[in-house]
């Protein structure tokens, strides 16, 4: 199980993470859910259709985003924290930002979402004195500039040992481990080839033995593959979210929940 602020979170069998942007600029859904109870009802939404936890964002980390004031961040986020207060569903916060974790978390939020695995000064704190749930990512670079050639002598290697050192790191400062996950960042300085490389070794970060969270849904990963736009990767998606489920996945973060759970309920008749 995983503990979650005041939620705990069965593992034995996958858990669907829904995906809520309060940006102007995400690539998929940029713009749609600035409007606070907009983004509050589709949280809604997303939990009836059965998502397990929601995320919530207020900075793009898509290749190429700019970066947001702090201040900005917290306005985005922070009312539509307090309008999901009775979601009762744990509400995950996307953020790198020491300053937002702890706001966030004094206003409900149960987990923190760091692109950057707790790397700013003071993150570790902001999470280490509360019992909420944290996801640990690996990127290459910032979002910035990190699809500029990335290169790799080992992706799989690499990561693997990134994620153990950022566990390692953070049960160091008092997080434990049933409160913590990892995820490849699928997309975050990484080229297709690498992202199927890293998929295809999914299976080497279950030693890790904290919970795997993947994120696919609708990236350019889809396109490169499909060669479709944004709009028409959901087919994509969904074949790209069985093979991680396949290779150990126990949390998708997707855009897509009804979908997703049918794609769930199908491993789930398979593998038993
Ligand atoms: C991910 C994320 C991901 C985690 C984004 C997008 C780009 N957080 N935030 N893992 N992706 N943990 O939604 O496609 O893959 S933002």
């Amino acid at each position: 199980m995983l503990r979650c602020g005041r939620f705990v979170l069965p593992l034995d069998r996958p858990l669907v993470m829904g995906v809520v942007n309060v940006t102007p600029d995400s690539f998929s859904d940029g713009g749609r859910f600035l409007n606070p109870e907009a983004a509050a009802s589709h949280a809604r939404r997303l939990v009836e259709q059965g998502a397990d936890l929601i995320d919530i964002g207020g900075e793009s980390t898509r290749p190429g985003a700019a970066p947001v004031s702090e201040q900005d961040e917290l306005e985005r986020i922070l009312p539509v924290l307090e309008k999901l207060n009775d979601l009762g569903a744990p509400v995950s916060i996307d953020t790198r930002r020491p300053g937002v974790m702890k706001a966030a978390l004094a206003a409900g939020a149960s987990m923190i979402n760091d692109v950057r695995a707790l790397a700013e000064p003071y993150a570790h704190e902001a999470v280490a004195t509360t019992g909420c749930a944290v996801c640990l990512m690996h990127m290459k670079g910032d979002p910035r500039t990190m699809q500029h050639a990335p290169h790799y002598d080992d992706v799989a290697r690499e990561v693997k040992g990134f994620l153990k050192e950022a566990v390692r790191k953070a049960m160091f400062a008092g997080i434990g481990k049933d409160r913590i996950v990892v995820d490849p960042g699928i997309g975050f300085g990484k080229t297709a080839a690498h992202n199927v490389e890293l998929l295809r070794h999914l299976p080497d970060l279950k030693a890790l033995g904290v919970p795997i969270l993947v994120g696919v849904s609708r990236k350019s990963l889809i396109g490169a593959v499909t060669g479709r736009p944004v709009e028409e990767r959901l087919a994509g998606s969904l074949a790209m979210a069985l093979l991680a489920l396949l290779g150990g996945a126990t949390i998708l973060r997707v855009h897509d929940v009804k979908e997703t759970k049918d794609v769930i309920a199908v491993w789930e008749a398979f593998r038993q």
